[in-house]
């Protein structure tokens, strides 16, 4: 099978980001945005998904988190979006609900072509470490719009803002891991009655 990976870089005059992602790989991350947590996000994204990635990241820190996040959400998605290709013979639409001691988040995707993101987070710190935590939905929409696909986002219990965040983005690696696995009954079609993705 041909390796479904892509590298995608974006410099602006507020952010230099570079992601590279094998969507068939083993969970090999080397991440670096200079936010702690979000390397802690990107590379837990990496692990539970299978994930090869690679993201160089430099960004206005001084300003803020709000661009380096946002923008590295861009980047992901059009990294995810490159490595999918023509999407013939994926399972195109995986959930995922991620429990993470009190945290219980579930995520839902589907790689439709059309941006949308349903976001339902209930979280109640505006940071954890330098991480802004009104970023995450940020982030999720970018990824949402530059890779074309349906997010949803739902928090099902859960009280400390780290085990709920980390737990969302667990729960999206596995919902992209199982959407974007080929499914050989597809015999190399699209999952679509319209016949595009
Ligand atoms: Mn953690």
């Amino acid at each position: 099978m041909e390796e479904r990976k892509a590298s995608y870089t974006r410099t602006t005059g507020e952010t230099d980001i570079t992601i590279a992602i094998n969507l068939d790989g083993a969970g090999v991350a080397s991440v670096d945005t200079g936010i702690g947590f979000l390397d802690h996000m990107l590379n837990s994204f990496a692990k539970h998904g299978f994930f090869d990635l690679s993201v160089k990241a430099k960004g206005d820190l001084y300003v803020d988190s709000h661009h380096t996040i946002e923008d590295t959400g861009i980047v992901l998605g059009k990294a995810i979006k490159e490595a999918l290709g023509d999407k013939k013979g994926i399972k195109r639409y995986a959930s995922f609900t991620m429990p993470m001691d009190d945290a219980l988040v579930l995520s839902a995707v589907d790689f439709s072509g059309r941006p949308y993101l349903v976001y339902d987070l209930n979280l109640t710190t505006p940071k954890v470490g330098d991480f802004d935590t009104e970023m995450v939905k940020e982030f999720f929409y970018a990824v949402s719009y530059a890779a074309e696909m349906n997010i949803h986002i739902k928090q099902l219990s859960g009280d400390n803002n780290h085990h709920i965040i980390e737990a969302a983005f667990k729960a999206f690696a596995n919902a992209v891991k199982e959407a974007s696995r080929l499914d050989e009954r597809l015999d190399g079609n699209l999952l679509s009655t319209k016949g595009a993705l």
